[in-house]
């Protein structure tokens, strides 16, 4: 861990009791007792979506002997729950949504370690969702090696008018390589690649079907062939800012898990039926189980199940 990225002047008081964390937009505060059965967290996983967060809890917990399931009182920003020693939490769409969710899961986690170093680079993190792909069939799972904007340069902040703060926004290898030997024997295709996170899901992403469009055939095709040519596998919306931040802190297990809804070398709309987009999104899903199977149910694991 990059111990001198921590705020410690703000969480050292957390841990020691002199100063309560309030987790304004997931609805808990650093004394409230549910979290006490949260101190042995060993993965947060993060997805869009408050439903998907419910469905996750409810499948570890199955598969953990129908563990019990805390339940977060708040969701009207994002939805939580823990169970089995996993912390599912949803993030809503795009970076500056996303940021609010992991800052505060980064800080409850410094607190549920106690400051732990050690014990915090333990835990894994992993975002789990949707993403358009670049020259695969939608359904294609892709684990992210790298996150970058749209400029295909990492991810960075403003800060007010003195430029700009820059982040590393790669992947730890270990991780991905892990993620794709536990999943050998799926029935969808998982590849890994460099993802582009967007801050617009029409304009950034070069989409001719927004309201405004700013774009022709052309110069969309002309990104998307860039992105290609650099060994970009899809788009999505949270991923360079998720990798910018976890790299801060120095966590060294963390991930990205997309299937891909859309193959943009042939169009912009989703034209794939309700089930299909339910298979895809189920099957990262499943390459996630099958990852947290391999690496948290030590001797019961089987890589490569399917749900
Ligand atoms: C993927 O899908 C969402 C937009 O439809 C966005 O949150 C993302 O990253
Ligand atoms: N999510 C995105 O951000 N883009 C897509 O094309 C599909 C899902």
């Amino acid at each position: 861990m990059k111990t001198e990225n921590i705020n410690h002047a703000f969480l050292d008081d957390v841990v020691n009791g002199a100063q309560e964390d309030i987790y304004y937009h997931l609805g808990v505060t650093s004394s409230d007792p549910i979290l006490v059965q949260l101190r042995g967290v060993k993965a947060v996983i993060m997805a869009g979506s408050g439903e998907r967060i419910k469905e996750f809890a409810k499948h570890w917990s199955q598969l953990n002997g129908d563990a019990e399931i805390v339940e977060f009182p708040k969701e009207d920003r994002f939805v939580s729950r823990y169970t089995a020693g996993v912390l599912f939490s949803s993030h809503g769409m795009g970076m500056p949504s996303a940021s609010i969710a992991l800052q505060e899961l980064m800080r409850m986690v410094f607190f549920l370690k106690g400051g732990d170093l050690a014990a915090m680079d333990e835990v894994f993190w992993c975002r789990v969702g949707t993403s358009g792909g670049i020259g695969y069939p939608p359904g294609t799972v892709v684990v992210s090696s790298e996150a970058l904007m749209a400029d295909l340069k990492p991810f960075r902040l403003l800060k007010g008018g003195e430029g700009e703060h820059w982040f590393d926004c790669t992947f730890p290898a270990d991780t991905f390589d892990a993620i794709i030997a536990a999943n050998q024997r799926t029935d969808f295709t998982v590849v890994s690649g460099k993802t582009v996170a967007t801050n617009e899901f029409f304009i950034e992403q070069f989409r001719l079907d927004g309201a405004l469009c700013l774009d022709t055939d052309e110069t969309k095709q002309a990104w998307l062939d860039w992105l290609d040519t650099n060994g970009v596998r899809n788009i999505e919306m949270e991923g360079a800012m998720i990798a910018g931040y976890l790299n801060w802190w120095g966590f060294s297990k963390f991930a990205m898990i997309c299937c891909t809804v859309i193959n943009r070398l042939d169009g912009d709309q989703m034209t794939s039926s309700p089930a299909e987009l339910h298979k895809f999104s189920q099957d990262s899903g499943v390459a996630l189980f099958n990852y947290l199977k391999a690496s948290l149910l030590d001797g019961q694991s089987r890589p490569g199940d399917q749900r």
